[in-house]
Parts: C-alpha cells; structure tokens; sequence
C-alpha cells in the first residue's frame, strides 16, 4: 500500500473540464488506485470536486493555459499562485507520503524537485509546447531517471528527453459503453470543430462515398465549420451537438465506423478508445496516439496523413473488421484496471530507486 499525494492540473478547478484530458486522468486513476487499497489525497484549485476521493483544495489564481503561449514565452506565475500554493502544502505534508504525483504541465514542480525530500513522478499531458518547459524537463528526466510519464510515444518523441519518458496510455471507464454489434448506415467523427482536426477530409470522404457522417463535438470555430458547409453542400452530413458520454456512446454504437482526421499531433485520441469500447472499428490517419491505438486491420485501419483517398479506401472495406475484435482490444488495454496497474508498477519502480 502506498501513500500518494497527487498535485492537479493549475488551470482550473477539477471537474471544470477547463483541464481536458488530464482531468480525466487524475479522477480516473485517483478512484482506480484507491480501489487498489493506496492511500491518496489529491491537491487541486479551489472549487475542485472529484468523486469519494479526499481533495485538499487551494487558493490563488489559475496558470495561464500553455497551448495559448509561444514557444519562447519566458515562464510565468500570477501573483498568489494557485501553483505555488498548492507546492507549499505539499512541501509542509511531504513526510506524510511515499511518493508526490505531479500533474501540472509547468515550469515550477519540475524546478522544485530537487529541493523535495520525497521523490516526485511528473506526468507529462501534452506534446512539447515551449523551450523553458522542454529544458526543465529534460533537467529532471536527466537527473531522476523513470519519474517522466507520458500517454504515448510519438507524445514522448517530441519532447529532448523522448528515452527517459514511461509510456503508460489511457484508460475509460468501459462499464459506461455499450457494445453494438449491427451498425447502422453511417459514420461518426468526433471532436472540437476546429482546423487542426480537419474535418473537411471526413466530409469529403463522406462526400464521394454517399455513406452519411454524424459529427458530434463542440463546434470552436465557427467559421471554419461554416467554410466546410459552404465546400461540400451535398455532402450527406448531419451535425449532432455535443452529448455527454451517455448520449454519445449511443450514437457511436451504432456506427459503421469512426473516422479520426487529425492535422495536429495528437497526444492520445480518447475517442478512439470511446469508439473501440462501442465495438466500432477507426479509420485514423497514421499519426500521433491514434497510430499507437489502432490495430491495422483488426481494429480499424491506418490512413497516409491527409489522404481523403484512403480514407475511401478504408471505409469501403470496413466491413472486413470483427466489431467484437475492437471492443475486446477496449477491455485488455484501456480499461481502467489496466491503467491503474501501469501507473502502480511506474511508482513501485520509481519508489525501487
Ligand atoms: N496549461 N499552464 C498549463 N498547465 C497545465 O497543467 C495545463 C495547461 N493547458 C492544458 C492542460 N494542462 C490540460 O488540459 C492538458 O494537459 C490535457
């Protein structure tokens, strides 16, 4: 048994969704380790809720979000940082715990570790995002060899120290996705509406297959998703809003497939797994998590980047994919029993040094 003390995102409250992936994370591995039998507190902002689990919250004003900064912008704190609270209390009860888990995606927990008398694992929620981060990363990942977790490895090839950097994946919540064996006539896709995600390709695929395609996700650029309108008028496309995970889940289920487009390098894809727990097949350009996640030919099927013709390609065979193939893949790696044992051997072994 472990005693765990885990230090939240710093830009907004738990339960906020202001934190994205990662506070999925830290509430998913949060109950799954409890339920393991470790002792965790989680220290997070004021504000911050998270389902039967002890939080310790803090005051002080959030960190700007660091995909709105350049790569060069010097490192910043507001003044009566909610980081630097919450690093205070942590350095008052760092006795009380075996090990410290940091979740932030900022300068300060990677600066301060050296001055701590327990050991930290720092895990890292994006790809590389500026030049101070990247260096006082690469400083403790030199110095404290295995303490760097990442969701996967093209995330950790983009960061200096990509070797020292423990690839531990994701996880969801399986007992809230259904299996559905008989799909319907269409195809999903999922997301922000937004460029770096380039829904233009999927509607284009739609377009030449007439097979309709059902968008759900926020839309976060209007006019793009306006512009799309605009270049395909007969696409066969239906825009479905933004669901919970229930009302989603359902959706998707009933999918042919879902189609993942995506222009940026993105760090994970839960969608992916989402879709695979439906026991819907992903086509997915081969880049980013989505490379990491979908079996080539089992699962899904792995497109050349921005190739509208092959992602024709792949849906005209997608009926060659065993539905029950993706929801088992779901079950053996992205469960969260799954996830819960990959974070537990990285702190044994970190806790081994
Ligand atoms: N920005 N400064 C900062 N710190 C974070 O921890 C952070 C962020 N932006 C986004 C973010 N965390 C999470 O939404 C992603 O890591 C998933």
């Amino acid at each position: 048994m472990l005693k765990l003390l885990f230090l939240s995102t710093p830009v907004g409250s738990l339960g906020s969704g202001q934190g994205g992936g990662v506070e999925l994370t830290v509430q998913n591995l949060a109950q799954e380790l409890k339920q393991k039998g470790h002792l965790l507190e989680v220290v997070a902002p004021l504000g911050s809720t998270l389902k039967g689990i002890q939080v310790k919250t803090i005051e002080g004003n959030c960190q700007i979000a660091v995909q709105t900064q350049t790569r060069d912008v010097p490192t910043c704190l507001p003044a009566n940082s909610v980081l630097a609270n919450m690093w205070e209390y942590a350095r008052q009860v760092q006795n009380n715990y075996d090990l410290i888990v940091n979740f932030a995606f900022d300068w300060l927990p990677f600066y301060l570790t050296p001055f701590f008398d327990r050991p930290i694992a720092h895990f890292i929620s994006m790809g590389s995002m500026t030049e101070a981060n990247d260096e006082i990363m690469n400083r403790v990942a030199q110095n404290y060899p295995d303490t760097i977790g990442v969701y996967t490895k093209s995330q950790a090839a983009s960061f200096p120290f990509a070797e020292f950097c423990q690839i531990l994946g994701s996880g969801i919540d399986l007992s809230l996705y259904d299996f559905c064996p008989q799909p319907q006539n269409y195809l999903t896709w999922l997301g922000r509406i937004a460029p770096e995600k380039a829904l233009e390709d999927a509607v284009e695929a739609s377009n030449i297959t007439g097979i309709p395609l059902k968008i759900f996700g926020k839309i976060q650029d209007q006019d793009y998703w306006q512009q799309i309108r605009q270049d395909f008028p007969q696409a066969p496309i239906e825009y479905g809003g933004f669901l919970n995970t229930q009302e989603l889940q359902k959706q998707l289920g009933k999918s042919l497939g879902l189609l993942m487009t995506p222009r940026w390098l993105e760090a994970f894809g839960n969608v992916a797994i989402e879709a695979l727990a439906c026991g819907v097949p992903v086509i997915a350009y081969a880049r980013g998590g989505p490379a990491e996640i979908v079996r080539d030919g089992e699962t899904g099927f792995l497109v050349k980047p921005d190739s509208v013709a092959g992602l024709v390609e792949a849906i005209n065979k997608i009926n060659q994919i065993d539905r029950f193939c993706c929801r088992q893949q779901a079950e053996t790696e992205y469960s969260l029993q799954a996830l819960g044992e990959r974070f537990e051997a990285w702190f044994q072994r970190i806790l081994r040094r």
